[in-house]
């Protein structure tokens, strides 16, 4: 892919997944620092289209924007942003090995479990210096970060595998057209 394909497609899926993340909502109430917002789903779409470092790229792009456009809270984007570039790197490295239906299939699912994992640990280590608290705060959310982090993920699979082919078509014969015409 040329680089005036790579960079056209990285901004407009950047600034598509910082709009995304505007509507971010907790998923339980017990634990509202987990908020839900479906902006790692361009990020991954861009990891399977372009490559993993691209995705990585829409993460780091869209989290460092939020931080300024609205969040102001350095953890809570630097967990947001750890959790997305471990979900779109390993789904993305997977997936282009083999560029297969099954492949990304068994790129997303390996890839949530491994998240959810880091990001347990990840939390064992924040929680209690994000809240000031002992660690049996962490044990008390930890159900909830489990379930949190595999929903979440699996939402963000779900819809990139209903969405992918039509959107990359549509990209693919998109930033074409615009190479034509700028040659
Ligand atoms: N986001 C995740 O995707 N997975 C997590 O496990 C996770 N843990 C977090 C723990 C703390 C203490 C905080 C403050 C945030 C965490 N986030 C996590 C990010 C959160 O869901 C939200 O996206 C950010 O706070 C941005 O509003």
């Amino acid at each position: 892919m040329s680089r005036t394909k790579r960079t056209v497609i990285m901004g407009v899926f950047s600034a598509v997944a910082t709009i995304m993340m505007y509507l971010e909502f907790p998923i339980f109430p017990q634990a509202d620092f987990l908020k839900y917002d479906p902006s790692e789903i361009p990020a991954l779409i861009v990891s399977f289209m372009v490559d993993p470092l691209a995705g990585v790229t829409v993460i780091l792009v869209k989290d460092i924007l939020f931080f300024f456009l609205k969040s102001g809270d350095p953890i809570g984007i630097a967990m947001n942003a750890a959790a997305g570039v471990i979900f779109v790197s390993i789904a993305g490295v997977i997936y282009h090995r083999r560029k297969t239906k099954a492949r990304a299939i068994k790129g997303m699912v390996l890839s949530t479990i491994c998240t959810t994992c880091t990001l347990v640990g990840l939390n064992a280590l924040v929680v209690p210096l994000y809240f000031k608290a002992p660690f049996d705060l962490f044990l008390k959310f930890l159900p909830f970060i489990i379930a949190f982090n595999l929903i979440k993920f699996s939402i963000d699979s779900f819809v990139t595998f209903l969405v992918y082919k039509r959107i990359s078509v549509f990209f693919k014969s998109e930033v074409k057209e615009v190479e034509r015409r700028s040659i």
